[in-house]
């Protein structure tokens, strides 16, 4: 994916109603440490969203304007042990209100620790999300740190903690080497790029046309 140009535009906060245009949202989702904003960044090259190794870093949606076309969104982590129940709550709401409003056509790209393995807050959100109908897209984060024969055995775990089904995959990832990211972008691109309109199908034009084709 060629990125022309990647802004963060704004934080929002539960109750400050719908942020988007109506363009395509990507919406990152995850327990809190599990890399989401590492993985923005390294999607888009750049360090526009801060990381952290303190758990609980990210606490507002956090919205990043991508080619002048579509949204990254970084969202608040889930299940950090420190945070009091009513900021639990909030957190709940506050993406609840998100996934639910209707203005764009979102992609979640829902983030698993590939070390820590899913737990069963993970389990809760992939349940949650299958719920909500949306469209997702399952990654294993931080892959670098799993030794090699380690690491077709927990795909397979997370796939089945998850209840995907069995055509589903879970695509392994690294912010830190960039494994998997062109596979990503792979998904990613195939969302924007949306459904075919059966006319153009008909005359036969490549509907992706040029824009926005992963790199090389
Ligand atoms: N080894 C390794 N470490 C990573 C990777 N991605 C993130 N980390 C580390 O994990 C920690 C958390 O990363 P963040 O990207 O801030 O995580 P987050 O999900 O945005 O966290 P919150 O905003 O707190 O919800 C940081 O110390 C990162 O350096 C990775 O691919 N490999
Ligand atoms: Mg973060």
């Amino acid at each position: 994916m060629r990125i022309e140009s990647a802004e963060f535009v704004r934080s929002t906060v539960i109750g400050s109603g719908p942020s988007g245009d109506g363009s395509p949202e990507v919406a990152f989702v995850g327990r809190s440490n599990v890399g989401k904003s590492s993985l923005l960044n390294r999607l888009l090259g750049r360090k526009l969203a801060h990381t952290s190794s303190t758990p609980g870093r990210t606490r507002t949606l956090n919205w990043f304007r991508i080619n002048r076309r579509y949204w990254f969104v970084d969202l608040p982590g889930y299940g950090f042990a420190r945070t009091s129940r009513d900021e639990r709550e909030t957190w709940a709401r506050s993406i609840d209100a998100y996934l639910r409003d209707p203005s764009g056509r979102r992609l979640v790209i829902h983030l698993v620790d590939a070390k820590v393995g899913a737990t069963r807050l993970d389990e809760e959100a992939a349940q949650y999300l299958a719920d909500l109908g949306v469209a997702r897209t399952v990654v294993a984060t931080k892959f670098d740190r799993l030794k090699r024969g380690e690491r077709a055995a927990r795909l397979a775990e997370i796939r089945s903690a998850l209840g995907l089904a069995g055509g589903t995959e879970v695509i392994p990832v690294s912010a830190l080497s960039g494994e998997g990211v062109r596979e990503l972008w792979k998904h990613i691109a195939e969302f924007l790029a949306g459904p075919v309109p059966p006319q153009e199908r008909k005359e036969g034009h490549d509907a992706e046309g040029d824009r926005d084709r992963p790199a090389g």
